[in-house]
């Protein structure tokens, strides 16, 4: 019996021993996890490269008076790190993409192929078009084979963006290089012209991409990188040469949200959004643009001087836990601006820009509610995608109000295909004055609801859905997306074509 209890107490004594040793070796990787997780590159960037200029895409314009633009999707390999080549995949080049551009009133065709060894699509993200043009999951073109998309250009001059949305594979797709600008303009909007209008001069594409890299440079496709990268530059500066200078901030990452700032702190001017230009010039010191959002803002540059766009740690409203590994605690050094010694005169800022967004009338915070979309675990409304379930059926030229709530302990933002929606209210405030104008995503951190009226006007089809999702592309591709037809008054849904084709 003694000797039955003194081993019974060796053992004992032994689990005790290993339980300490796996608790402080738990204790240990949670701390190191805790510590290493943030990034902050302020102050270490070398800004060794010249700021890669997207070119603009060529055209021709057919018998048939359309635009039309050549757009491949190949595989190559890129410099994205000095010294080092990754494996990349771009549009007509080996990462990203040519800026493609067309006036208000244009035909455009695009006469796509599938240079790759698998099946990807091209998404018009915050255009007004057919929903068969959209480029969404349901119109997937295989390997080595074509598609041949074609629209009327019919809403404000805006920065829109391109990019795959194959379902499952999104994130893999643009993580691997596949994303490129469109350029809206409108000829009869005086606006526009006003503003700095010159490409790649004091009108300037700033595609920014957090990446990760492997030790022999190979490209990760995760969720958050360590990297940012500018129109595919790494450590990029910009040659300023006039008094302002318009910066087309698209944020094209898989999940980051960013906060960007100068250096300085100096005021700017925002002055558009996703679906173009705000009402009036805002001024701020911070612009926060989630996965998918863009943002113009105007920066008044003095001679001599260098200034860097930052970004700052970003209010996600995420738990201080979620806060540091979903990038809360970040801090990146973007891109320097070097300004010449002698700077060009800029025209004065106009103090009206575009008519404000108008769908409601009346306290937006008493309008009737339409429908109600809860974001929850990577689903809509408790369901995750089904490419062939129609999710909701709206009626064309109906003006409808959309409420949107962030259940979830961890930030989503929304995205709706085709429109450019008004923001009514978040929290049941007036949404601040840079959210004043069209946009096509939502930022939405936990605990937030968001109101939002749209119209879906043109382009009924009750089998070809346009997409609703989440833009952090994880949740997207793993199913927090849904699908709505617009059909005319009376008619009820079809079914969307078999997957893919
Ligand atoms: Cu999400």
């Amino acid at each position: 019996m003694a000797r039955g209890r003194s081993r019974l107490r060796r053992w004992v004594l032994w689990l005790v021993g290993i339980g300490a040793l796996v608790v402080v070796g738990v204790a240990g990787v949670v701390a190191y996890s805790w510590y290493t997780a943030p990034v902050d590159t302020v102050g270490m960037v070398a800004f060794k490269q010249p700021l890669a200029l997207p070119p603009l895409a060529t055209s021709t314009v057919d018998a048939d008076g359309r635009r039309v633009f050549d757009l491949t999707a190949q595989a190559g390999t890129g410099e994205l790190l000095p010294g080092t080549e990754s494996e990349t995949w771009g549009f007509n080049g080996a990462f990203l993409g040519p800026t493609l551009r067309a006036e208000r009133g244009e035909v455009v065709l695009v006469n796509f192929h599938n240079g790759l060894d698998e099946a990807t699509t091209v998404h018009w993200h915050g255009m007004h078009l057919p929903a068969r043009m959209d480029g969404g999951p349901h119109q997937m073109v295989d390997p080595g084979r074509d598609w041949s998309p074609t629209w009327k250009i019919d809403q404000p001059a805006a920065t829109l963006w391109y990019h795959p949305h194959p379902h499952g594979a999104t994130r893999d797709h643009v993580n691997r290089g596949l994303a490129g600008m469109f350029i809206l303009d409108d000829p009869t909007d005086p606006a526009s012209r006003a503003l700095p209008h010159a490409y790649g001069v004091d009108d300037i594409p700033v595609i920014v991409q957090d990446r990760s890299f492997d030790d022999s440079g190979g490209l990760n496709v995760g969720n958050l990188g360590d990297v940012v990268l500018v129109n595919g530059t790494y450590g990029p500066f910009l040659d300023v040469t006039t008094k302002a200078l318009r910066l087309r901030v698209l944020n094209a990452s898989a999940a980051r949200v960013y906060n960007f700032g100068l250096s300085d702190d100096r005021e700017f001017s925002v002055v558009g959004s996703d679906g173009g230009l705000l009402p009036e010039p805002v001024t701020a010191r911070r612009l926060v643009l989630s996965p998918g959002e863009r943002g113009e803002i105007v920066v008044r540059i003095r001679p001599s001087e260098t200034v860097v766009l930052r970004s700052y740690e970003p209010d996600l409203g995420v738990n201080a836990f979620a806060r540091r590994f979903d990038g809360g605690k970040d801090r990146f050094d973007v891109l320097e601006l070097r300004a010449a010694d002698n700077l060009t005169p800029s025209a004065t800022l106009p103090n009206v820009l575009a008519p404000a967004p108008d769908l409601v009338d009346g306290p937006p915070d008493e309008v009737k509610v339409d429908r109600t979309f809860t974001l929850q675990g990577n689903k809509i409304n408790g369901r995750s995608m089904d490419m062939a379930r129609i999710d909701e059926v709206v009626e064309v030229n109906t003006t409808e109000v959309w409420q949107v709530e962030n259940t979830d302990d961890t930030y989503h933002n929304l995205h709706v295909h085709d429109v450019q929606f008004q923001v009514l209210t978040i929290n049941g405030d007036p949404p601040p004055a840079e959210y004043g104008g069209w946009k096509d995503t939502v930022f939405l951190a936990p605990g937030t609801t968001a109101r939002l009226a749209l119209r879906f006007s043109d382009y009924t089809d009750p089998d070809h859905p346009y997409m609703l999702h989440c833009h952090r592309l994880r949740h997207e591709d793993r199913g927090m997306m849904a699908q709505i037809v617009v059909v005319k008054p009376g008619q009820t849904a079809g079914s969307p074509p078999a997957h893919g084709h």
